[in-house]
């Protein structure tokens, strides 16, 4: 079935914009993987509580938290689309502790780091929730282990992330170039609709969890208080639905590290990085506070970092204040 509106779908925006240009060889097969596996993962969020879907697995993941039968579908679901591309050489996955390494050679493979279910605590209460990718080409003639996943994010290729909210949007980053796209459920594809993506100069919006201010150091407490003075406060707990509503509309999402995370609360590789990349190919900026998220060094697969992501402008300004500038 034709996609409504006349609008170009996701396979022929990549047909287009790169095999024809013999751009990214293999890389439409990673993003249409990931377009097959939201659409299955989309469906079973909408049919969650009907399906009995809503719940945890009585299982806990690596980083001690109770995963969620929606946590455990997506996991499995993205696995087996990414792999079955026949593209991707190994995976890392917030819900699975070790790399998920392919079978034989992958030549011009590809290797994707994933949240595939990012704000488990707003699944049973139908508020969105998201799926977030980062993506990294495979070095020639390299034989892929754990360690061929601690790429730093600068060495991204691509990004993307799809939103599970009023509407499902898959937003796909490379060089210089950020698009979104929407779900046609009628058809099952997904449409461009937000081609060309840049992050608005206007800043309307910080997200920040307010909760975590009295555990701030001074410093950070001052740069909250100033984004708290100068813009409106939108949180929903959600990572990937607050960086959205931030990307198309301006705005600045903060979850710096605290008394309680020294480390932050985000994961570097399949949160920090993916938006990162989508941020600075926006025009925006990603940092700890203290560096570049993109220039981070990965030591291992699960690691956290403080976050401070959107509007150029303000991150630089943000980050001057936390500096103590
Ligand atoms: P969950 O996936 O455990 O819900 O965590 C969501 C998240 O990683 C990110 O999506 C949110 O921005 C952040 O944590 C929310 O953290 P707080 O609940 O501490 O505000």
């Amino acid at each position: 079935m034709p996609i409504a509106g006349n609008h170009t779908s996701l396979q022929e925006y990549i047909s287009s914009e790169w095999r024809e240009k013999g751009r990214y060889d293999g890389l439409g097969d990673v993003i249409m993987a990931i377009a097959d596996g939201s659409c299955q993962v989309q469906q079973q969020v909408r049919q969650s509580a009907l399906a009995g879907a809503l719940g945890a697995t009585g299982e806990t993941n690596v980083h001690g938290e109770i995963v969620q039968h929606l946590d455990k579908f997506s996991s499995d679901t993205f696995v087996e689309t990414l792999l079955s591309s026949g593209h991707v050489a190994a995976i890392g996955c917030e819900e699975i502790e070790k790399p998920v390494i392919a079978e034989g050679d992958v030549s011009d493979g590809y290797i994707v780091l994933m949240d595939p279910l990012d704000g488990s605590s707003n699944i049973d209460v139908a508020v969105s929730i998201g799926s977030i990718f980062g993506i990294w080409q495979k070095k020639p003639g390299e034989t892929v282990n754990d360690a061929s996943l601690l790429r730093p994010g600068n060495e991204q290729v691509a990004a993307a992330y799809v939103v599970y909210g009023s509407s499902t949007v898959l937003v796909l980053a490379t060089k210089n170039n950020v698009c979104g796209f929407t779900l046609d459920s009628a058809s099952g594809s997904f449409a461009l609709t937000h081609p060309g993506i840049k992050i608005p100069a206007d800043c309307p919006y910080y997200s920040t969890n307010e909760g975590n201010n009295k555990v701030l150091d001074k410093s950070t407490q001052e740069a909250i208080t100033l984004l708290r003075n100068k813009y409106s406060l939108r949180y929903v707990g959600s990572l990937v639905a607050d960086f959205h509503r931030n990307l198309l509309k301006g705005g600045i999402f903060a979850y710096p590290a605290d008394q309680n995370r020294k480390d932050g609360r985000l994961r570097l590789m399949y949160e920090a990085n993916p938006l990162g990349f989508v941020a600075e190919q926006a025009g925006g900026a990603a940092s700890t506070g203290y560096e570049r998220i993109m220039d981070i060094v990965p030591q291992q697969l699960h690691q956290r970092t403080p976050l401070i992501l959107g509007n150029k402008d303000v991150v630089e300004e943000t980050v001057s204040v936390i500096k103590g500038g």
